[in-house]
């Protein structure tokens, strides 16, 4: 489809306002938010990804590539959060302390909020006192952890340690996930689950709260 293309194309080539615009007039077309996410955005961004990789982009293309799937990613939110779903349960969300990348935890936050529940995003660069603080303070169902760095996927445990230490623990499923993190590194820290995308990650979050 000649518009999904020009979407995902204007990610590559770091087109906000392009991104922006085709992306209104694909939902005026009928096509689903759902396919503008699957088909443009996440292989446009994949293509970046390469070519970051690759050494053809550096960091100032990404974040325009980033700017640009957000542009498209807000025009298509409101369809796929709906309106009037009962909620689910509650969830507290950020990326782990060192990592900027938020594309990822935002789509789980989205997908999650379409599905009926509450989101209390902490956003990029979350210590582990901060993830507590927010398990005591919003009581959530669950705590969902986001890392896209090697790095900073290190950080997942220390805030299974901290919910420990402060006698939380037991009170919140911890969801992980992220470019880097496997299911086995997942059992490995103790997380209660794992999932490689944002579709999966709600099935998973409905098992975990038994809806
Ligand atoms: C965009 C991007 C950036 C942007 C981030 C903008 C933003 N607002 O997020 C900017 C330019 C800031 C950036 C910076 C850096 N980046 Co960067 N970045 C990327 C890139 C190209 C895309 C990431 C992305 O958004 N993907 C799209 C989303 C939809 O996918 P996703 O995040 O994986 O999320 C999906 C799943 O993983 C899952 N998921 C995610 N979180 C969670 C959580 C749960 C609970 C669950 C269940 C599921 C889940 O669901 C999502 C949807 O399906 C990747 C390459 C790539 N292809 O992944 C590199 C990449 C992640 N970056 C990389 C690097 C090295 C860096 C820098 C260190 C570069 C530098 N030299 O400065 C800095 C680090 C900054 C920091 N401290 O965080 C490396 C990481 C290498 C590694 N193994 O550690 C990568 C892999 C590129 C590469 N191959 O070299 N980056």
């Amino acid at each position: 489809m000649e518009l999904l293309e020009r979407i995902k194309n204007a990610i590559i080539e770091t087109m906000p306002a392009m991104a922006k615009q085709a992306t209104q007039e694909a939902l005026e077309k009928g096509i689903s938010a759902k396919e503008i996410l699957n088909s443009a955005l996440i292989p446009g961004m994949d293509e970046v990804g390469r070519l970051f990789r690759e050494g053809e982009y550096f960091v100032p293309e990404v974040l325009v590539a980033a700017k640009a799937m957000n542009a498209s990613m807000d025009l298509i939110e409101p369809i796929l959060v709906g309106s009037g779903v009962k909620k689910a349960g509650k969830v507290v969300a950020g990326t782990v302390e060192g990592d900027l990348h938020d594309i990822g935890k935002n789509l789980v936050c989205m997908m999650l909020k379409g599905a009926g529940f509450e989101i209390v995003d902490l956003g990029v660069d979350v210590k582990p006192e901060s993830f507590v603080e927010a398990t005591k303070r919003e009581k959530p169902d669950i705590l969902v952890m986001s890392a896209l760095l090697t790095t900073t996927m290190l950080n997942m445990p220390k805030v299974i340690d901290a919910l420990k230490e402060a006698g939380v623990r037991e009170k919140v499923k911890v969801l992980v996930g992220g470019a880097p993190v496997s299911r086995d590194y997942a059992e490995e820290i103790g997380a209660d689950g794992y999932s490689e995308d944002s579709s999966s990650a709600v099935e998973l979050a409905r098992k975990l709260v038994n809806v």
